[in-house]
């Protein structure tokens, strides 16, 4: 089934945050951002912006009314700087003006000094200098101490991985106008509508009832917006409170790109011991955390990291160490896989050095180490269900990774110009909000008298295609037309204390509130439908917007069926509450069963090496994937894709550069490279795992947000792999991303 967003997205009709029409009389926000990355404020002059014709207010931290404060999960951030600036961006000042070009022309009329003091972009510079900003965490497994022992093989190494701007096509942005009584609603392009009440009520110093947040859907969040939208919607809130009008900010891409957290770049060492027969038996990492100038999501991202550092792979004896450091660069935050990419890519950089040191393919000891049903990951939750091992086969078996190696080698011969390389890539990821409370979701059904449905629940909308699957597991319960009906937007008042639409769950928690809500009403009109048809409720079904007793169809339609139930008073609106059974963490043991289930998949990726250019191309991904049974193919395909491209761009040309003094370079589409049409993969084949998928995903539909990311960091391997087969003396450097610059020059390397 199509994407019920589909017509509205190709005819231009979906509302996106820009499209809401603004009421008469709204004023328009500019932000004044820090010119500086670190330092005192000495003087600000906002004269020269205040005088300017058409400003409306300049609002700065001494006009906050509540609380100077946006920080999520610790309170070390303001909305605005008050008397020191830790990055680059950071906001000083909100401009009211009429309309946008004059707010615009008066931040280039603030008059600033500040006193600047150490910039540190580097997360090892600012351990050393005890610069974290949570305490750091350790998961043990087995004893590492006495485990090297048993190694025949120890290797060790340093890794990089960098940043990554999220370039959602719709850039941060919020519209905020006063209701009654001193309330305020916010439309606000974030994944967490609930963060943005909780934290704009604070700002206000308000009670959160008097803050509605509403979201039709947003054009991308990739994690970008699933806190740092707080910050924007508190200031057009706090400006909308202050004047009394409505407030719009709608931020430059530029803008954005500079104030605004990324993926965060990690820093790693680890060591790695084989037994002889390439069975990891240790392994141990320690690694820095590029966290930026604030907590945001930094310590929950840390968390994700030490779960995903063994991806899927069992090693009896494990010590992974994570420093979240204190940088001056924007608060870094959320981005598809939540840390987990950072960490798997140091276990395969530590096999691919240790294949590369022993000449011999990654993946045989890859698959030698791969998870069996009841292994114990090293946070002490028992693998169940685990099928990597049968993704992996399944892909040698369709694919053949030998013939492949076999024709690259040949190909290699021949070709001096133009090289290739594969690798495979293994995927292991955990299912649930890593913070237990989290796992909850409610959603709101009415059914109207003419038998349309109306269905609100947490979950934003985001080009990930949530909606459609809540419509079809509505469709599913009542046996009626997905025409019937409609998705109303995300909303506070309607749904109250949600969890952001994050970490894949947004299907599986959401839609498993969104079943309970609809088996409710089921019941009830079952009920209607027995005392019609003189029988019990057990005996009725619904197929096709027909009643059926006893399986056979009735003349009772589905219409007809609400209208009596109306008649009959029967409550046609249903509220469903989910909270995930199972899972459980305890952080003082750092042991717990944290996720629901694990999504499991191979991809074998092959590219070509231009070896006079240094460019490459990705030829093949091919993989073979677990989604459960997938309530919609046509969507979560469109995931892989996207997270694939997505994760091959982290991992081979996007580039954040910050100067050394913190200034962003990297800061619009002519220095920031993502992928395009020619980046993508040539072939991008994904082959859906037969299985019967886990009893709690919604429909036993795996969770498919952000897994397929992580397929991605095979390109980097294959093209090492490409560089070695030109420069044969070439030892691999762990440094991520391979940009074309990066290969040329190793294709060279003495
Ligand atoms: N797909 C699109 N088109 N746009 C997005 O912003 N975000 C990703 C993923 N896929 C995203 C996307 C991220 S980071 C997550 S966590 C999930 O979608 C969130 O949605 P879900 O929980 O409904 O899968
Ligand atoms: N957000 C979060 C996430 O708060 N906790 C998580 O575990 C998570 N995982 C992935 C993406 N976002
Ligand atoms: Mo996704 S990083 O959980 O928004």
């Amino acid at each position: 089934m199509n994407s019920i967003d589909s017509i509205g997205h190709v005819t231009g009709k979906s509302v996106y945050l820009d499209d809401i029409p603004v009421r008469k009389g709204t004023l328009y926000a500019a932000i004044y951002g820090s010119p500086a990355a670190h330092g005192k404020i000495i003087r600000i002059d906002y004269s020269g912006a205040q005088a300017l014709p058409g400003i409306e207010r300049i609002i700065t931290w001494k006009d906050i009314p509540g609380r100077n404060q946006i920080g999520g999960i610790i309170e070390d951030e303001s909305l605005f700087a008050e008397h020191e600036v830790h990055y680059q961006g950071q906001p000083i000042a909100l401009i009211i003006a009429k309309d946008n070009l004059t707010a615009r022309k008066a931040l280039k009329l603030i008059d600033i000094k500040i006193e600047e003091s150490e910039i540190i972009t580097d997360p090892r510079i600012a351990h050393k200098k005890g610069l974290l900003l949570i305490p750091s965490r350790t998961f043990r497994k087995g004893d590492i101490a006495n485990a090297w022992a048993g190694c025949e093989y120890i290797f060790e190494g340093k890794v990089e991985s960098g940043g990554q701007e999220h370039l959602y096509l719709e850039t941060h942005g919020a519209y905020a106008f006063p209701t009654e009584n001193g309330s305020i609603k916010i439309h606000s392009s974030t994944q967490g509508p609930t963060i943005v009440q909780k934290t704009a009520a604070r700002v206000l110093g308000i009670n959160m009832n008097r803050i509605e947040v509403d979201v039709t859907r947003l054009g991308g969040g990739f994690g970008g917006k699933e806190d740092q939208a707080s910050g924007f919607a508190s200031m057009v809130a706090l400006a909308s409170y202050l004047t009394g009008k409505p407030v719009k900010l709608s931020l430059q891409r530029t803008d954005d790109m500079i104030m605004t957290g990324k993926r965060h770049p990690y820093s790693s060492d680890f060591r790695i011991g084989l037994t002889k027969d390439f069975k990891i038996e240790a392994y141990q990492v320690t690694m820095f955390q590029n966290g930026g100038a604030a907590a945001d999501l930094s310590p929950a991202i840390m968390e994700r990291t030490l779960f995903h550092s063994t991806n899927g792979y069992y090693i009896p004896n494990t010590e992974i160490t994570v420093h979240s450091c204190k940088t001056n660069l924007p608060p870094n935050t959320a981005f598809r896989g939540f840390g987990s990419p950072q960490g798997m890519f140091v276990i395969e950089s530590a096999i691919s050095k240790a294949a590369g040191e022993l000449n011999i393919p990654a993946r045989l000891i890859q698959e030698k180490n791969l998870l069996n049903e009841n292994d114990e990951f090293q946070y002490g939750q028992i693998a169940k269900n685990v099928n990597i091992r049968e993704c992996y086969q399944v892909a040698d078996k369709l694919y053949n990774m030998e013939k492949i190696e076999r024709e690259i080698n040949s190909f290699n011969k021949k070709s001096t110009q133009f090289k290739k390389g594969m690798a495979v890539m293994p995927v292991c990821f955990g299912v649930s909000f890593t913070k237990t409370p989290m796992n909850q979701a409610r959603a709101l059904v009415h059914i109207y008298q003419d038998g349309s449905v109306g269905i609100s629940t947490g979950a934003v909308e985001m080009g990930q295609g949530v909606n459609t699957k809540m419509a079809q597991i509505a469709s599913r319960v009542f046996s009626v037309y997905i025409e019937r009906i409609k998705l109303e937007s995300t909303n506070t008042s309607k749904v109250a204390n949600t969890s952001p639409t994050a970490a894949s769950s947004g299907a599986d928690l959401n839609g498993n509130a969104l079943l309970m809500a609809c088996n409710g009403l089921l019941k009830r009109l079952k009920t209607t439908a027995g005392d019609m048809l003189g029988c019990t409720a057990d005996e009725i079904s619904l197929q096709d917007e027909v009643v059926c007793k006893n399986g056979e169809k009735t003349q009772i339609l589905w219409e007809k069926l609400v209208e009596t139930a109306f008649l009959n008073r029967i409550c046609l609106t249903e509220n469903g509450h989910y909270a995930t059974p199972v899972i459980h963490f305890d952080k003082t043991r750092e042991k717990g069963h944290p996720f629901t289930y694990h999504v499991y998949g191979a991809a074998i990726v092959t590219i070509t090496l231009d070896c006079i250019r240094g460019s490459y191309e990705v030829d093949n991904v091919l993989i073979v994937h677990d989604f459960g049974n997938s309530v919609n193919p046509a969507i979560d395909m469109g995931q892989v894709e996207g997270g694939v491209v997505q994760g091959i761009g982290w991992m081979t040309m996007e580039e954040i550069i910050f100067n050394k003094e913190g200034k962003l370079l990297t800061d619009n589409l002519s220095t920031y490279k993502i992928p395009d049409i020619y980046s993508a993969p040539k072939v991008l084949n994904c082959h859906a795992l037969e299985t019967v998928g886990p009893e709690l995903a919604i429909f036993k539909s795996k969770a498919i947000g952000e897994p397929p990311f992580l397929y991605g960091i095979g390109a980097f391997f294959a093209i090492q792999n490409a560089i070695r087969a030109f420069n044969p003396d070439y030892k691999i450097e762990f440094d991520a991303p391979l940009t074309p610059e990066k290969v040329l020059m190793r294709l060279y390397k003495e």
